[in-house]
């Protein structure tokens, strides 16, 4: 049977990719249906125009909250979730964090961009190594650079990857390298006259020369949490989660129980003060939906 792949969704119809012949279709979907970009598809053909008739499972789902904190789904099977940021605008003090908690959680590969270093090199020096020590990839890059975004390439092969971050850090920038040219949509190139472009929709693109796919989503000035367990959150600190098989109370969530291995870890400088006091104002930030 043939493969297709959702790549927008409007209210009521869907782009989608024919993904052996790579050509694009409209074609409509029954409400009750509720396709999401990267979702597999199958068609029918009704008369004169297609019809999606079945979603098939996904392997994993990347999520935000809505305005109410509950789990709003944005794209499906997602490998790699890119999180760029950059010197200019300057990440919220919790930005990357919550990526990484959503990466774990939706089962998604992390990759951090610290992005723009063409305009200070040493900008993201100390975070970018708290990143590697913790053992998460981690690029340097600018987007004049071209070079700098080989290793990206190389992780990006085989495997549909999206990349998040707040609007203006350089996804679109990103993304063009990677795919070689001008991001379009329904061939009307996106660069405003302003020479820059707004990415108003979650976008899926085919890759053809690494046989990848990426999705180019609207940036988000502050990246949303739903409402999670402090379990949930601690799932995406590693090196909490790590020590947390050692605290005194298996449901511990390392903020205010006694004989905590997560604390003294703090403590002892094992694990760093700022991830922690990070992940303190995560499970803080959940009153926010109650
Ligand atoms: N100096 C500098 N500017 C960049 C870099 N990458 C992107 N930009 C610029 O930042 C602006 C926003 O880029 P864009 O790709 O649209 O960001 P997006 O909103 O994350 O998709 C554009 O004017 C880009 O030319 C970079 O590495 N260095
Ligand atoms: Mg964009
Ligand atoms: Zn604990």
């Amino acid at each position: 049977m043939k493969r297709y792949r959702i790549v927008s969704t409007q209210k009521q119809t869907a782009q989608v990719l024919d993904v052996r012949e790579n050509i694009e279709l409209t074609c409509f979907f029954p409400r009750k249906l509720k396709p999401i970009c990267g979702d597999f598809v199958s068609l029918e053909n009704k008369i004169d125009e297609w019809v999606i008739n079945e979603i098939h499972p996904s392997h994993n789902v990347f999520a935000r909250a809505n305005h109410k904190g509950q789990k709003q789904q944005i794209a499906a099977n997602v490998d790699n979730q890119i999180i760029v940021v950059a010197v200019e605008p300057e990440p919220t003090r919790d930005l990357i964090n919550r990526y990484l908690v959503a990466a774990h959680n939706c089962e998604m590969q992390p990759i951090i961009i610290f992005n723009k270093n063409d305009i200070n090199e040493h900008f993201f020096d100390e975070e970018q190594r708290i990143y590697q020590d913790l053992g998460y990839k981690t690029f340097s890059t600018n987007t004049k650079n071209q070079n700098q975004f080989d290793g990206l390439l190389e992780i990006m092969k085989d495997k549909t990857s999206i990349f998040v971050g707040m609007s203006g850090v350089g996804k679109s920038s990103i993304s063009e390298i990677i795919l070689g040219q001008e991001l379009k949509t329904g061939g009307i190139s996106k660069k405003t006259g302003k020479g820059s472009h707004v990415t108003s929709v979650t976008q899926l693109f085919k890759i053809d020369k690494i046989d990848g796919y990426l999705i180019d989503s609207p940036g988000v000035w502050e990246y949303g949490l739903w409402k999670m367990e402090a379990q949930e959150i601690a799932h995406g600190f590693p090196e909490i989660e790590k020590e947390s098989h050692q605290c005194k109370f298996s449901n511990c969530t390392h903020t205010h129980e006694p004989k905590c291995a997560v604390k003294t870890a703090v403590e002892n400088n094992q694990i760093h003060q700022k991830r922690y006091q990070s992940y303190l104002r995560i499970i803080d930030s959940m009153k926010y939906w109650e």
